[in-house]
């Protein structure tokens, strides 16, 4: 699962791609229609991703680095000598830069990641600056399995992080089977995670529904990466980005909504989609402190000290594994 020629790399796109194909074809199948969110994240995906994280009212980002910034020297005190850091997910070098800086002596830095050439960039690049870091991508979907390399001699904890409130994509029967496999694989060590937290349902609107459209071209982004891979000649003007709060379940939900009936015909098969319907496309879960330390707690880890800012609207939870 290491990165090391292009072939290999090519391979992974196309697993990932034929999975993407399935999975659509899945989706349109069933009812309601759902897909991972984890199929934004093309090249063009990820790019809109990272436009979002600049959005005035996308705040996550901005205030979990901060109070990253804020704490790294408690957080990095916590994690002591010669700490090796395992990233879920790749896209925020900013994140774990600020970690990295108030370690003591960071031994390796694994950052895993299921876009193989984003991965390589983030990690040829961190691996610059850091020249005396032993920096290994780990190509691989850790919503399915988890394999590490062995720790090194010598080293200090191996400290999991996963910011960004990433969590929040998964249903909490999914969160509770990535914790508890996380929970496994840094046994002895820890879990620094980053969960952002229930709030006014005004705040959560707006950051889901910016002024500039960036997050519904971010959402109409999955229909233009399968027109683009999989042929599937989607209209993206008979669809609209519909973004709420669902207060009972604690969450933020996406969809993409038909505007009137059409077909889709695609592979020889033929799709049909009422006027109104959606496809739901991603589910961003909100938390509260003790919510979150209940469910790391079911998942074998004991909590820890919890970070936040001063609008307790973010929060990052250290967790013993
Ligand atoms: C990357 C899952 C944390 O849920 O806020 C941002 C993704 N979707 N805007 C989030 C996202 C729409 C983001 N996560």
């Amino acid at each position: 699962f290491r990165i090391d020629s292009g072939e290999a790399q090519g391979e992974a796109r196309d697993a990932q791609s034929s999975c993407f194909a399935a999975d659509l074809k899945a989706a349109l199948l069933s009812h309601p229609r759902t897909i991972s969110p984890k199929y934004f994240y093309d090249e063009r995906g990820s790019r809109l991703f990272d436009r979002i994280c600049e959005l005035p009212e996308y705040y996550p980002t901005r205030t979990e680095l901060a109070i990253l910034a804020a704490h790294a020297g408690e957080i990095a005190s916590h994690m002591g000598p010669r700490a090796e850091v395992v990233e879920f997910g790749a896209g925020s070098l900013r994140k774990v830069r600020l970690l990295l800086e108030a370690m003591q002596e960071p031994a390796r830095y694994l950052p895993i990641d299921i876009s193989g050439e984003h991965l390589a960039r983030c990690a040829a690049e961190l691996q610059q600056e850091y020249p005396g870091l032993d920096v290994q991508p780990v190509v691989a979907d850790y919503t399915r399995r988890l394999l590490l390399p062995a720790p090194l001699p010598g080293a200090g904890r191996r400290v999991g992080f996963f910011p960004g409130s990433t969590i929040g994509n998964f249903t909490p029967e999914e969160a509770r089977h990535f914790l508890a496999t996380a929970a496994q694989v840094l046994r002895g060590g820890a879990l620094l995670l980053g969960a952002d937290m229930v709030k006014d349902p005004d705040i959560l609107h707006a950051a889901y529904n910016d002024s500039q459209g960036v997050t519904a071209a971010f959402n109409l982004n999955l229909l233009a990466r399968a027109n683009r891979e999989l042929g599937t000649g989607f209209d993206l003007g008979l669809f609209w980005h519909s973004a709420f709060y669902n207060a009972p379940k604690s969450r933020i939900e996406m969809h993409l909504v038909s505007r009137k009936n059409q077909r889709i015909e695609w592979d020889g098969e033929c799709f049909e989609i009422g006027e109104g319907e959606t496809l739901h496309t991603e589910n961003s879960y909100k938390f509260t402190i003790e919510g979150l330390r209940a469910l790391a707690g079911q998942a074998g880890f004991r909590p820890g000290p919890v970070w936040m800012d001063a609008g307790r609207r973010f929060c990052v939870h250290w967790l013993h594994a």
